[in-house]
This record gives C-alpha cells, sequence and structure tokens, in this order.
C-alpha cells in the first residue's frame, strides 16, 4: 500500500518524483531525479521528471478537480483516462503523430508518457515567426486518419458505438458547449473583452439575431452529430512541432463529434497567427514572406486534407450505401461546412470569451490589437453565415484578406 493507491489527491513536484520512483518502472536504480512543474494550460499540472545521469525523463500529467483559469469549472478528473484512451487509440490510426503513453493511473487520475522536450508548442514558434514547412502535410495526415478511420464510413457501427460510450466527455463537452457556442455571443458575466471590442461586439455579434440564430444551429450540430472521434481542442497550442515531426498532444476534450469541430481549431488558430504577423512584424518584406508561409499553410490544410480524404474513402470506406453515387461529395461537403463554422467560432470565441490567445493578447500596440480583433470578430461572424460556401483552401483564406483590406 503506498499513499498512491489510497485516495486520489492532487501532486506537487516532490510527491511526482515520489510517484515516478516508487510507481513507475521507468528509471535506472541509480538515477538522479529532478522534477519540475512546467504545464501552463487551463486545466492540468504537468510534470516533467529527468534523469541527469542517464538523460531519460518523462512526462506526468495529473487532472485535478477544477480548472486552474477559474474553479468556476468542476472537471470530471476522469478525462485522464480519456486522454491516455485516445492517444493510445490514435498512435495506431496515425502513427508517430502522438506522444507513447507509458502508464495511466485510474486511481491518481494521472498518465505518464513520452517527453517532447526537444519539441516546441506551435502557438509559442508561431509568435517567434518560425516556418515548418512540413507541417501541413503531417497535420492533414493526422486528421484524416483519425476522422475517417473512426467513423460510420469505415468502423464496424457496433464498434463504433462502443467507442461512442467510452469517450463520453459531458464535463468538458460542456465547458466547450459554452464558452465556445453561447457566452461569446451574448454579453455574458465571464466574457473578457477589451473596450473597443466590446462596443464592436455588440453592435455586430450580440445585436444580430440572424447570426445567433446560426449559432444555435451549430450548438445543436456539436452536441448531436456523433460522427468522428474528435480530439476537441485542436489548436496550435495542443501541438508539438519543430521541422521534421509534429506531435498532437493534450486531447482530453476528446468525444464522438462533427469531424469539422478539429479542422476548423486548427485553421482559426491558424489566423491568429496570422494576424499576429501582420500587427507584430515592421519589416515589410518579412512580414509578407511570414505571411505567405502561413496562407499556403492554411490553403495546404483544406487541400491537403480533402485529396487525403478522397484517397483514404477510396481505401478503406466499409458502408455499402457510402459508395453510393454523389454521397462521398456530400459527406466532404458538410465537413468543409462545420470546418467554415467552427473556424468562425473559434475566431470569435478566442477575443471575446473567458480563455484567450497569446497570438493577439501579445500584440503589445493596442490599435494594432483592436484592429486584429475587428478582423477576427468580421471574419469568423462571415465563417458562421456564409459556411456553405467554403470548398478549398483559397476560400478560407480569401476572407481573411478582405478583412484586412477593409478594416484600418
Ligand atoms: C476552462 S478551459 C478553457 C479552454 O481551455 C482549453 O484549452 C479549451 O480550449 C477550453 O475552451
Ligand atoms: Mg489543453
Amino acid at each position: 500500500m503506498s499513499k498512491f493507491t489510497e485516495s486520489y489527491f492532487t501532486m506537487n513536484e516532490a510527491h511526482a518524483l515520489e510517484y515516478a520512483t516508487s510507481v513507475l518502472n521507468y528509471f535506472d536504480s541509480d538515477a538522479v531525479l529532478s522534477c519540475k512543474e512546467i504545464g501552463d494550460g487551463n486545466l492540468n499540472y504537468i510534470f516533467r521528471i529527468i534523469d541527469s545521469k542517464s538523460g531519460k525523463s518523462v512526462i506526468i500529467k495529473q487532472a485535478g478537480p477544477v480548472a486552474r483559469i477559474s474553479d468556476e469549472f468542476k472537471v470530471s478528473p476522469d478525462r485522464n483516462r480519456i486522454e491516455s484512451d485516445i492517444l493510445k487509440l490514435q498512435a495506431t490510426l496515425a502513427e508517430g503523430f502522438v506522444p507513447i503513453v507509458y502508464n495511466y493511473d485510474f486511481n491518481m487520475n494521472c498518465t505518464a508518457m513520452e517527453d517532447l522536450s526537444d519539441y516546441e508548442i506551435m502557438r509559442k514558434a508561431l509568435i517567434e515567426h518560425k516556418k515548418f514547412p512540413l507541417f501541413a502535410g503531417h497535420i492533414t495526415t493526422f486528421l484524416v486518419n483519425t476522422l475517417l478511420l473512426t467513423s460510420d464510413v469505415v468502423m464496424n457501427h457496433k464498434d463504433k458505438k462502443v467507442l461512442i460510450k467510452n469517450f463520453i466527455n459531458p464535463d468538458l463537452c460542456e465547458i466547450t458547449e459554452d464558452l465556445v457556442y453561447t457566452e461569446p455571443f451574448y454579453d455574458c458575466r465571464r466574457n473578457d473583452v477589451i473596450d473597443t471590442t466590446r462596443e464592436f461586439a455588440k453592435k455586430e455579434l450580440w445585436g444580430d439575431e440572424k447570426l445567433l440564430l446560426e449559432t444555435a444551429k451549430l450548438k445543436f450540430e456539436f452536441m448531436t452529430n456523433a460522427q468522428s472521434l474528435v480530439h476537441g481542442d485542436f489548436h496550435t497550442g495542443s501541438i508539438f512541432v519543430k521541422s521534421d515531426s509534429t506531435k498532437v498532444i493534450d486531447p482530453e476534450f476528446a468525444f464522438y463529434g462533427p469531424a469539422g469541430y478539429d479542422i476548423g481549431n486548427l485553421i482559426g488558430n491558424l489566423i491568429f497567427a496570422y494576424e499576429n504577423a501582420e500587427a507584430t512584424i515592421e519589416n515589410m518584406y518579412e512580414k509578407e514572406e511570414y505571411k505567405t508561409w502561413l496562407e499556403e499553410t492554411i490553403v495546404q490544410v483544406v487541400d491537403l486534407f480533402i485529396v487525403k480524404f478522397n484517397t483514404l474513402w477510396k481505401q478503406r470506406a466499409t458502408e455499402k450505401t457510402a459508395t453510393y453515387k454523389g454521397f462521398k461529395e456530400y459527406y466532404l461537403d458538410s465537413i468543409l461546412r462545420d470546418t467554415a463554422a467552427v473556424t468562425g467560432c473559434e475566431l470569435c470565441r478566442r477575443i471575446i470569451g473567458l480563455a484567450h490567445v497569446k497570438d493577439i493578447t501579445s500584440i503589445d500596440d493596442l490599435k494594432k490589437r483592436a484592429r486584429a480583433e475587428k478582423i477576427c470578430l468580421s471574419s469568423g461572424k462571415k465563417f458562421i453565415i456564409d459556411r456553405e460556401s467554403f470548398k478549398t483552401g483559397s476560400d478560407f483564406i480569401k476572407i481573411i484578406k478582405e478583412f484586412e483590406k477593409n478594416i484600418k
């Protein structure tokens, strides 16, 4: 009996170090270990334990009972099981694109996994204006494999329903239902919005009944369309990058939902990086060069997704009715429509809602930040309302460029 097999408690660095030696059979007996809490996310505690003798290291991620960003959010620590289960599944669907899970601990609600400290968090790297030319190729393989191979198009429908059950994630879905689909679209107490943007939001979003109706439809789609096993929080802070490799982390929001949720989340966050570049890069030549790379990345994410989706469908579709003429096109169209809508919701909620993104909040010049926020909100609204019209990568970037031209 050890303290780690008795009742659950949230660990500090000393506990995590003791856990690594007494529970994980990972380090050598003569290891010289140190532990640091490195988490800066909204929800969990992340410990990195290193053996200075061998250089071996491990990450322990523990789920606490309330969110770190605000204790208003009571979130079941069971999300840690969901995270470790989906990481194991994704490792088989998209090999090499997720950290290896070494151990999941049901009692302590923690997972020991591969340390990816030789990678950088993509959001931070993009804010430093670094380029990753292989990223679009990597991430579209991950997206197509994880989304299509977990759908009814490919899976036995009963097996898929077992997965739906395993990945029921009510607390974290509720966070998304509130923070993404509801609160940004009215003057909610929990919103966190700068004054100039508040005025803009009042006029352009909160008072627009047509937009509100569309957000209601989208919220119900999110809650009811069990299409694919989605990551559920696929922003650039959930992606580790280096020049030749990409790893997707943090899938604790995973559940069966619309496939476009992940793709739209990613595109929205690439647009935040694009607006960060627009607002912060002084040298015109450097700005143009960096924005061109981001633009190509956004276009490729959509266009390569379409190409790889069509190929994988041909190779792996098993459902008889899915082979009927026109069905694949109908299905892909619906994913692109949802992708555009989620891009729009993400653009609005990170500007108005509780959880912001550094790409925008780190813009020191307040006038430039206000302009970036207006571009995100105006295009966000258009992505939602005109979501049926986004068919290719260039459709997605076109509207950002239009608003950049018109908003001074
Ligand atoms: C209460 S959690 C706030 C946000 O952080 C997560 O990363 C999700 O994006 C969530 O919406
Ligand atoms: Mg996260």
